[in-house]
């Protein structure tokens, strides 16, 4: 999570990841659970004993102070390379610090791009000077289609990279090619006029506020849904950040469901079902036969039951090249001791 000082980023961190609310001159990491309202239905139809969803680290950054440069500022965009997605929570309320949301936007976007066009430029610089290897010239090729795109104020997501051009750039962890989710964080007040004030910002924002969200936490589980349906919202903002995040990341979730436990395992959508049955366990996926899948949405039309799944032939047998969908219930079947 990053953006200017008191927009709110610690108080969703908070809300997340479950940890105390506190301000932190370091980043500070957590872990979030990635809301999914099968695993509720699982666990009524399973009665387990655990139930595990999909998780997501969680980092909290210090306020990015754009424009001031120093070793803080590149302390600090060093950190923010190591991770996978950005979440730059823009403040539309009052007390908050920095400028109006699109601005703000605007501003982090393109300290962002400036951070990577000096990298690219060094990293040019070098390359320029050495002997070049087949792979180097790729890069080369790669780093020139950014200097240009970053150059002109667009990030290098939108360059377009080749597979083996997003190969070469992996390690110097670009910040413009990293998924961007923004949370606009809104004076409860103003949260009915949310799509309005959304407008102009870039895709994907999840419209939210802090304020509202904390109070939902606070709730009892019967109160939540009540409070939420008079806010005329089907979920809780941080349930919908959690799985927006998770989305963006390009991940799913395949479901196993038992006695033992109901549990998401995460996986990046469309994997192969061997490679899947490596996520429980290698001996699995080494091991491994076929997969017993039903969809969840096919489970839930059966009447949560696996024989009438069945019957209706919404049960199958699957290879193991088969790609694994977000929502799959899956039994695999292997061999022990392969
Ligand atoms: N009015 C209002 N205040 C908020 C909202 N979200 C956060 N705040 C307040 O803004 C201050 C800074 O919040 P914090 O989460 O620490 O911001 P950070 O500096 O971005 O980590 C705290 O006093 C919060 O209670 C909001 O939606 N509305
Ligand atoms: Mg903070």
């Amino acid at each position: 999570m990053i953006g200017y000082p008191r927009v709110g980023k610690s108080t969703f961190f908070s809300l997340l990841t479950g940890r105390p609310l506190a301000s932190h001159a370091a980043a500070e990491k957590g872990v979030m659970a990635v809301a999914d309202a099968r695993l509720v239905v699982l666990t009524d139809a399973f009665h387990p004993k655990r139930v595990t969803p999909a998780q997501i680290g969680l980092v909290d950054t210090p306020a990015l102070r754009p424009g001031e440069g120093g070793d803080e500022s590149r302390r600090f965009l060093a950190e923010i390379r190591q991770v996978d997605a950005l979440i730059p929570v823009l403040a539309g309320f009052a007390q908050a610090g920095g400028p109006p949301p699109q601005e703000a936007a605007e501003t982090i976007l393109l300290e962002l791009a400036m951070a990577d066009l000096e990298i690219v430029e060094k990293r040019l610089d070098r390359l320029a000077k050495q002997k070049r290897t087949a792979a180097d010239e790729i890069e080369r090729g790669a780093l020139e289609r950014c200097h240009l795109a970053l150059s002109e104020g667009r990030t290098v997501r939108s360059v377009g990279l080749a597979k083996d051009q997003l190969a070469a750039l992996r390690s110097i962890g670009l910040l413009t090619l990293k998924p961007v989710i923004y949370v606009l964080n809104l004076a409860e007040e103003d949260l009915d006029q949310g799509a309005t004030l959304a407008r102009g910002l870039p895709e994907p924002v999840l419209v939210t506020s802090a304020l509202i969200e904390q109070e939902i936490a606070q709730l009892a589980p019967a109160e939540r849904q009540a409070f939420l349906e008079t806010l005329g919202f089907e979920e809780d903002g941080i349930s919908r950040l959690s799985r927006t995040v998770y989305q963006h990341l390009g991940l799913a979730s395949f479901l196993t469901a038992g006695e033992d436990e109901v549990r998401a395992w995460t996986i990046e959508a469309g994997l192969g079902a061997k490679e899947a049955a490596g996520k429980i366990h290698s001996d699995i996926a080494r091991g491994f036969i076929r997969a017993e899948v039903v969809a969840y949405d096919r489970f839930v039309e059966d009447g949560l039951s696996m024989s009438v799944a069945k019957e209706k032939g919404h049960w199958r047998l699957e290879g193991k090249e088969y790609p694994v969908q977000d929502g799959d219930m899956i039994n695999f079947r292997f061999q022990a001791g392969r």
